[in-house]
């Protein structure tokens, strides 16, 4: 058994990670004490890890037309078809779209490829959808890409607000160093969130924002610490710079936050009390139309306060994957050419003569958005998508599909056989999974770690930069494309940040330019740029000043009468992005099994809507179909949907049919979390839901999810009309029961050995039955006799757990309040001895908290 160091596949917390090896692509995850980001701590995601590394599901061989193929058909295809377009068509005929899931390695081969040698910057990566706003932001304040704070400093700082971010859900790690800051110093947390999510349900603040209110309630903050004298003038007059006019404009109408006065008085008062402040900010921010003013808003707030460059004090942007930080530094984005440079004449001359390259991209290639309608109107005749799912992700992704249908030759390297974007391939290339690939990434407080292989490659999978290589070295480029290594590829990525930079750029990595092999096989995680990049004052501007940018907010539209609501999207605590990975997992499965849509009380009212009922979100894109819950955490007139459902899961609840392709006029970034929208209640003829043990092939219907359950799958369904429930059910032995005047079927099949291997429970108008006991019955070798069975319950039902909350320990709600209440629970530690939940990964602590303060308040208030 052997243990390596390795780095976390999602989040952009980047945790280390101590893997043993412990048999056949089996592993057992421990969070790696020694990494600076995590400590030792993992969330329920990383925790989990080792339920997604089999085999399943995997692409292991290269495929053209759907025919399994040698590499070498494959490349030379993919090579030809690149060089013929560009030749007929140009360079600007073709385009990568790439991803912050690919190593830094990776992302250099590709960006070398595409803007040295093929001569575009039609490389594009889902950063774009990610972390552009910020990029822009950066750019436009300090005149380079860099984060100018370190996770160090959320524990260092006395008031964190969190800006458009769900952290208990999507940084979890970065989270608990947060709460153990506030249980060791009474750090303040304020949450700026038009929902009241976990992570607001945890704050000593919310602030439950009107959509998009942001730039207007950052100017009247900024205007209101103006108004108090609390401005550093010494940092203002030495360090930055700021536009003609910016304080007579600074708008400061607070009204179109959106939020009571009296909670903006709180949030101000937070502020001036509490000079060591971090601003924590991500897609809630980004996102939008006016993403890039939303960060500008907030570093100028940071920066006339003086509170940036000191230990515990900064705008603190936060990445989403793993490697978004080291996309945008290799230049993965199409805006940027390449080591953090832009396209000035100089930067494109060095960018060539540091690649000895025939050619170069002299301007800013295509962005996601615009990529993908060049790709719909045939501009745009080749693509290859790399380690990315846009035909799930991108916003409008109808219009996406019908590109990619449309589109002469699209290749896809990923690593599963099966994705929502594969579908429209010509070549699939199988590339290496994590576990399996080797090369670096970089997270978001800049610290670069190494991803070790764990496993041998399985079937043909290939490393994606040696897939990208191939291709290069058969479009004729043998000399430039000839690493042997990651370590090779590493080692020439960082003496280019070194290359005619002389200080101009913070991004300088040349000292590691000669890294051993056994120096990066032994690799230490690195922060670069120090924890605190601009403690000196003198920022990447011609003249080191950093600047204030003027920034509007956004005035209040009138309503849509078609369209009254506002769509928000993001994510589940426990799903990754499409859920190619943690759909694997049937821990991971069950704390959101469906796609919701969640919505406000009154709104609910409004449009008849029953919590859990079916219901159709419509756009003018398209619409898709969820199921309510109904929710007074929602702002009334929002609505809130996951992104992760696919084809592959659903046949409803994908949330990017809905989003329009409008962008940030700066970024690019396309704005997923503001869309108008309608509702409408559906009345299904049934509704069923099916246990079985092999993976179900459906028929189209109305709805339906599948979810991993131990051992098999929980489909629910409905639909309209009559069901072939034969065609649901494998062969077997059938048990039957049907009450055909109240619309209800029950169905078991057993097989051979008596095990059951499927069951069907169908109603037209009553209720259906739980599914938790029926769900452990498919992995017992001694199932319940038939009775039981239909019933979906035990002769003597012990008391129901309800929905798992813990997924490590499988605790339910139920469980969970009843011991709160039998016990006289009073904190989620308290709860963690009664039931062991919350105390392995912490992911399900923030959940505990509000499930204590549900029972208690009641009973506190009835004491009084
Ligand atoms: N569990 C899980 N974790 C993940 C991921 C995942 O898929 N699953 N993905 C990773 C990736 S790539 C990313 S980018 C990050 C994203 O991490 P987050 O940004 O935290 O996640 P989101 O759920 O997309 O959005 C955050 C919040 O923005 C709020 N919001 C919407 N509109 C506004 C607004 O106008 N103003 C403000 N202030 N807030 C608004 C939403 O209500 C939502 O709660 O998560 C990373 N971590
Ligand atoms: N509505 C809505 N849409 C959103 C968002 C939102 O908040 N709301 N958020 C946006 C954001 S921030 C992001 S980051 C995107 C994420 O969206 P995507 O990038 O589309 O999501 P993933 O499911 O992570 O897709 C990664 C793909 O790469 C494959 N893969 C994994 N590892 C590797 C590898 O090493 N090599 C290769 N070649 N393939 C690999 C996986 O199997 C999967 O198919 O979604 C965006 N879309
Ligand atoms: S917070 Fe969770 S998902 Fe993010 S890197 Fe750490 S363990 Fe992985
Ligand atoms: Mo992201």
């Amino acid at each position: 058994m052997s243990t390596v160091c390795t780095t976390c596949p999602y989040c952009g917390v980047g945790c280390g990670i101590k893997a043993e090896i412990t048999g056949d692509r089996e592993v057992s995850i421990k969070g790696d004490d020694a990494h600076p980001a995590n400590a030792g701590r993992l969330c329920s995601k990383g925790t989990h890890l080792a339920e997604t590394v089999g085999l399943e599901g995997r692409l292991l061989y290269p495929e053209v037309g759907g025919e399994q193929v040698e590499w070498d058909e494959a490349l030379s295809l993919v090579a030809s078809r690149f060089a013929d377009t560009i030749r007929d068509h140009g360079p600007d005929s073709v385009a990568f779209y790439v991803s912050g899931q690919l190593l830094t390695e990776d992302y250099y081969v590709a960006n070398k490829l595409m803007k040295g040698f093929i001569g575009s910057a039609n490389i594009d990566t889902n950063s774009r959808l990610c972390m552009a706003s910020a990029v822009a932001a950066h750019n436009r304040a300090f005149g380079e890409d860099v984060v100018p704070c370190s996770y160090d400093d959320l524990e260092a700082a006395d008031l964190i607000l969190l800006v458009g971010s769900n952290t208990a859900w999507c940084h979890p790690v970065i989270w608990q160093r947060i709460e153990k800051a506030r249980a060791e110093r009474g750090t303040k947390l304020v949450v700026i969130d038009p929902r009241r999510t976990e992570t607001a349900e945890c704050a000593d603040l919310h602030l439950p924002i009107r959509p998009d209110g942001d730039v207007a309630l950052f100017n009247a903050l900024l205007a209101e610490m103006q108004g108090r004298g609390l401005l550093d003038d010494k940092y203002l007059r030495d360090h930055v710079d700021a536009p003609d006019g910016f304080w007579n404009d600074l708008s400061g109408d607070a009204a179109l936050a959106g939020v009571e006065p009296g909670l903006l008085d709180q949030l101000c008062d937070l502020v001036a009390a509490h000079p060591k402040m971090v601003t924590l900010f991500s897609q809630g921010a980004n996102q939008s139309v006016a993403g890039t003013d939303k960060g500008n808003a907030i570093i100028n707030l940071h920066l006339a306060t003086g509170r940036i460059g000191k230990h515990g004090m900064g705008p603190f942007s936060i990445t989403g994957q793993p490697n978004a930080m080291g996309g945008r530094e290799v230049g993965g984005l199409a805006s940027m050419l390449a080591a953090h440079m832009g396209f000035s004449e100089a930067e494109c001359d060095a960018a060539q003569a540091f690649w000895n390259s025939p050619t170069i991209a002299r301007k800013p290639g295509r962005k996601a958005v615009d990529m993908f309608r060049d790709v719909h109107e045939g501009r745009i005749k080749a693509i290859w998508v790399m380690a990315t799912n846009p035909a799930v992700s991108m916003p409008d992704a109808g219009f996406v599909r019908e590109a990619l249908d449309r589109c002469d030759f699209v290749v896809v390297s990923d690593v599963m056989a099966e994705t929502d974007t594969a579908a429209y391939a010509d070549v699939k290339l199988p590339a290496l999974a994590w576990g399996e690939k080797d090369g670096t990434v970089t997270n978001s407080e800049r610290v670069i770690s190494r991803q070790r292989p764990l496993f041998a490659p399985p079937g043909a999978a290939k490393a994606d930069w040696w897939i990208v290589q191939e291709v290069a070295r058969r479009m004729g480029h043998d000399d430039a494309f000839a690493f042997e290594s990651p370590a090779a590829i590493f080692r020439e990525y960082a003496a280019q940040t070194g290359y005619r930079n002389a200080g101009k750029r913070k991004l300088d990595l040349s000292e590691w330019a000669g890294t051993s092999d056994a120096a990066y096989a032994a690799w230490t995680p690195t922060i670069w740029g120090g924890a605190s990049p601009y403690a000196d004052g003198q920022f990447s501007t011609d003249n080191s000043k950093a600047q204030l940018v003027a920034v509007v907010p956004s005035s209040l539209s009138a309503v849509d009468p078609c369209f009254p609501l506002r769509l928000n999207t993001g994510r589940y605590r426990d799903h990754w992005h499409t859920m190619t990975r943690t759909g694997l997992s049937p821990r991971l499965s069950q704390h959101r099994r469906e796609p919701m849509a969640e919505i406000h009380p009154l709104d609910a009212l409004e449009h008849g809507i029953i919590d859990g009922q079916l219901v159709r979100l419509t756009t003018a894109q398209g619409d898709s179909i969820f199921r309510a819950m109904i929710t007074d955490a929602q702002r009334q007139g929002d609505v809130f949907a996951p992104m992760h459902w696919t084809d592959q899961t659903s046949g409803g609840g994908r949330a990017n049919r809905l989003p329009g392709q409008t962008v940030d006029p700066v970024s690019g970034q396309p704005a997923f979390k503001n869309s108008r929208c309608m509702i409408e209640a559906i009345e299904p003829d049934w509704r069923a839901f099916l246990v079985c043990t092999s993976r179900p092939i459906l028929p189209p219907l109305l709805y339906w999810t599948s979810a991993r359950i131990a051992s098999g799958w929980l489909v629910e369904l409905s639909g309209e009309g009559a069901i072939d429930v034969d065609s649901l059910l494998p062969e077997g032995d059938r048990i039957e029961a049907a009450d055909l005047q109240r619309g209800m079927r029950r169905i078991a099949v057993r097989d051979e050995q008596g095990r059951l291997s499927a069951a069907l429970y169908l109603t037209r108008s009553g209720t259906l039955p739980s599914r938790d006991w029926i769900i452990s019955q498919l992995i017992s070798d001694e199932p319940a006799e038939a009775p039981a069975l239909l019933a979906a319950r035990p002769k003597i039902a012990g008391p129901d757990k309800g929905p798992v909350v813990c997924v490590c320990f499988n605790i339910g709600v139920k469980q969970i309040t009843r011991a709160i209440a039998q016990q006289s629970l009073t904190s989620v530690d308290d709860i963690g001895t009664a039931l062991n939940a919350g105390t392995n990964c912490g992911s399900c602590r923030p959940a505990l908290a509000k499930l204590l303060t549900e029972v208690r308040e009641p009973e506190l208030e009835a004491a009084e």
